[in-house]
């Protein structure tokens, strides 16, 4: 049985892969934070198939004494602070998380464990000003410069290049997967897609909500998918002969005016009534434009994404729905779910 240690599991993609590599037959131990309320929400379901352990990617100590322990055939570094706003907001921690951290992992992995595949949770967002444009179209591929736009960003490219680094020096089994946004059932609230969704889920359930929606720029546009397609895709590229970067994406581009047209179709309302543009939500500097290029996954890995922008939405749109009628209720009777 294949083992495999995972950092992040809590998040989104950490629940998706555990789902993934159980079903593959693999033991699946899970690195959790400590923190003063629970944080496993996302895995609660499958917690009596995996192993959970203690520690911090900012913490050597622990990743050290965990890569040693557990010698695993395959480590996942999923753990980061992701939001791409707050970095802006806390620079520092984002810096120690998202790039020291992954240092901590490849140095442990070196001296402890070098036969261990590793996968690094690389971005879209190391792109940030820059595309590559031919015959009229602009996109990034693996061959796209890096203009990073935040510290989250400017993190990441150092993790990246730390990965090529050790791959090419010490001969570490050591992968990038370049991930184009994406999304699901489980994102984070905080990001602008699953904001949207629980706002019309709110307002399908109650049409005279008095609440208005506040964002930012409505004019970027992103490449988003659903992350069980993208977390097949990380286990892909670590069942290569050969250790690689791989851009994973749907190749279609939409902006969040986009977003709010479809999933406001949900309701009998035009979103313009209800969006309010709150500076708040701006950044200090913008990514205005990814629309990736996965031609090398698609021929090197076998990938291929199978939920559209549409299809994401809709899924996400009729479960907070689901949801929202669910957590009313339940407010409203003290029961926990009505008889359906
Ligand atoms: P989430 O924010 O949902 O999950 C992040 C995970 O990292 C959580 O389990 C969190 O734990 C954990 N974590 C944060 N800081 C630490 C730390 N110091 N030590 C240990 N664990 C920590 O992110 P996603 O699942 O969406 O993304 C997974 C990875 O992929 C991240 O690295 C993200 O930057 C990257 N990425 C995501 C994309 C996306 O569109 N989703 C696209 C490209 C890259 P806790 O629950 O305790 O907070
Ligand atoms: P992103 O995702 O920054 O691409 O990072 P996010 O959903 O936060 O923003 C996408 C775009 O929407 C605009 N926006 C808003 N964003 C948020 N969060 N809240 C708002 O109210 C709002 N209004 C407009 C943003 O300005 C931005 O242009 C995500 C994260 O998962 C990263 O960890 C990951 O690396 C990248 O995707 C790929």
């Amino acid at each position: 049985m294949k083992k495999a240690l995972i950092f992040g599991i809590t998040g989104q993609d950490g629940s998706y892969l555990s789902e993934l590599l159980l079903s593959k037959g693999y033991e699946v131990v899970g690195v959790i934070r400590r923190s003063s309320t629970s944080s496993t929400e996302r895995i609660d379901h499958i917690w009596d198939q995996i192993h959970t352990v203690e520690g911090d990617i900012t913490d050597s100590v622990s990743v050290y004494k965990l890569i040693a322990e557990h010698q695993p055939e395959e480590i996942y570094n999923l753990a980061a602070q992701s939001h791409v706003k707050t970095s802006f907001e806390q620079p520092l921690y984002t810096w120690q998380a998202n790039a020291e951290g992954v240092v901590n992992i490849l140095e442990a992995i070196r001296h402890h464990s070098p036969d261990s595949k590793f996968y690094q949770a690389s971005t879209s967002e190391m792109f940030g000003k820059s595309y590559t444009e031919k015959t009229g179209k602009k996109f990034q591929n693996e061959d796209t410069s890096f203009i990073p736009q935040s510290p989250y960003a400017i993190a990441k490219c150092a993790a990246h290049h730390s990965v090529r680094l050790y791959r090419k020096s010490y001969d570490l089994f050591s992968c990038s997967g370049i991930l184009f946004n994406h999304e699901s059932e489980r994102r984070g609230g905080l990001f602008v897609t699953r904001k949207i969704t629980k706002y019309v889920a709110k307002r399908y359930n109650n049409p005279a909500l008095d609440e208005m929606l506040r964002l930012g720029n409505l004019k970027a546009r992103r490449d988003w998918g659903h992350a069980e397609d993208y977390v097949r895709g990380m286990w892909l590229m670590l069942q290569q002969d050969e250790p690689d970067d791989y851009v994973l994406a749907t190749g279609e581009t939409h902006s969040v005016s986009d977003l709010l047209d479809y999933a406001f179709s949900y309701v009998d309302t035009n979103w313009k009534e209800c969006v309010v543009i709150d500076p708040e939500f701006y950044r200090p500097a913008e990514v205005d434009y990814l629309l990736g290029d996965a031609s090398k996954a698609r021929q090197k890995l076998g990938w291929e994404p199978e939920v559209n922008f549409q299809d994401l939405v809709s899924r996400m749109v009729e479960y907070d729905i689901n949801e929202d009628f669910c957590e009313t209720f339940k407010k409203q009777t003290g029961l926990q779910r009505p008889f359906i």
